[in-house]
């Protein structure tokens, strides 16, 4: 055993410090595309129902980590739980995705909408992580994650996944002392979620900013950088901390400039010039696309030993994909990702 002992690899990662091997986890790496997931999805009924009852998080949250030995469980739940917490209706449609019944738009919701306290109102997020843990090795990384403030008013105000976020914008331009009360609400809660995870046993942090990466430069640090950093304040210190930004190239120094332990690469960044540019800073997770993994086993093999020679050794890599798991995906391909990192430095 090392000096470091059972220390996860992907704490080590986050601290930049060299580790025999990368260690690997995968976005949505729990999901639709296992059968063990669908097998107990049958049974289960909706994604809420799984999702909010504690023992089935736990296990769902375990199947990735039993089938391929990655190096992080990240907790089988939603970044749209916290709104439903705060009172807003949410139902996952089959074949739709999440929907909010109400999205928000009035002044009377948007003032309506205050951040409340994880521990009562997501008691099941704290039950799931502890019984996650008492499942998982001291090798295996727990992750906690939460949508940034921007994301979540995109769904709360949007109502569900949206093309071109033309209410949202409405309400940015237009109406921006409502839009800024509510991302001050957002970041608020967002914070809370985050510090209760630790407490209740996550190791590091995931925040998830999928639809910044549509914003301008300017936008960015005008309409959602401020509302960041005030979610990622309360947590600072207590256990590292990782953002992504789905399509965020553009945004990648303000992303390292946010102060995080790790950014996580969307696939079009060209992760070894990220390095050069970034690499004494922050850790870099990713960035195969997710899309690769459509690919058969050997072309995984190929693609992904080519992405670790052009990171070359450098410590602070944390191998991931640059988005999450799509669910047409072979597990097959997965396993073929996840052993490339396994045999690195080998
Ligand atoms: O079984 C099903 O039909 C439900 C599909 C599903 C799953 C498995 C949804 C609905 N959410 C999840 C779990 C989930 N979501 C996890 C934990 C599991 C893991 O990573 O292994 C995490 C971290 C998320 C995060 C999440 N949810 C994000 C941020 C990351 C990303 O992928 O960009 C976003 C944007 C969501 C919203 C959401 N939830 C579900 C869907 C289909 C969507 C996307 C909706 C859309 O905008 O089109």
């Amino acid at each position: 055993m090392s000096a470091h002992g059972t220390e996860p690899l992907l704490l080590r990662a986050l601290r930049r410090e060299p580790t025999p091997r990368p260690p690997v986890w995968l976005m949505r790496q729990a999901g639709r595309y296992l059968p063990e997931y669908q097998a107990l999805r049958k049974k289960a009924g909706g994604f809420l129902a799984m999702a909010q009852d504690p023992a089935l998080a736990a296990e769902i949250t375990l199947q990735p980590v039993r089938r391929f030995g990655v190096d992080a469980a990240i907790l089988f739940s939603d970044i749209l739980l916290p709104l439903e917490a705060m009172g807003m209706a949410l139902r996952f449609e089959e074949g739709r995705g999440p929907v909010f019944e109400r999205p928000l738009r009035a002044q009377a919701d948007i003032d309506a909408l205050e951040p409340v306290d994880p521990a009562e109102t997501m008691p099941y997020v704290g039950e799931a992580l502890r019984l996650t843990r008492a499942g998982l090795s001291d090798e295996t990384a727990l992750l906690g994650f939460c949508g940034a403030p921007f994301t979540l008013a995109s769904y709360a105000v949007e109502g569900g996944g949206s093309a071109n976020h033309a209410h949202l914008r409405e309400l940015m331009y237009r109406r921006t002392d409502q839009f800024e009360r509510l991302m001050g609400n957002l970041a608020v809660m967002v914070g809370r979620h985050l510090r209760y995870q630790i407490e209740c046993g996550a190791q590091a942090v995931v925040l998830f900013d999928t639809w910044a990466g549509q914003l301008t430069l300017e936008d960015y640090r005008r309409y959602a950088l401020p509302w960041t950093l005030r979610a990622l304040e309360p947590v600072a210190g207590l256990a590292p901390r990782i953002a992504f930004v789905r399509g965020g190239d553009h945004l990648l120094d303000e992303l390292v400039g946010i102060g995080v332990e790790g950014v996580a690469l969307d696939w079009r960044t060209d992760i070894a010039r990220a390095f050069e540019r970034h690499g004494d800073r922050v850790a870099l997770q990713g960035n195969l696309d997710p899309a690769a993994l459509l690919a058969p086993p050997e072309e995984v093999t190929r693609r992904t030993r080519a992405l670790l020679d052009r990171v070359a050794g450098r410590p602070g890599h944390i191998l991931s994909l640059g988005h999450g798991v799509m669910k047409e995906t072979d597990p097959q391909s997965v396993a073929a990702f996840v052993a490339v990192a396994k045999q690195a430095g080998s």
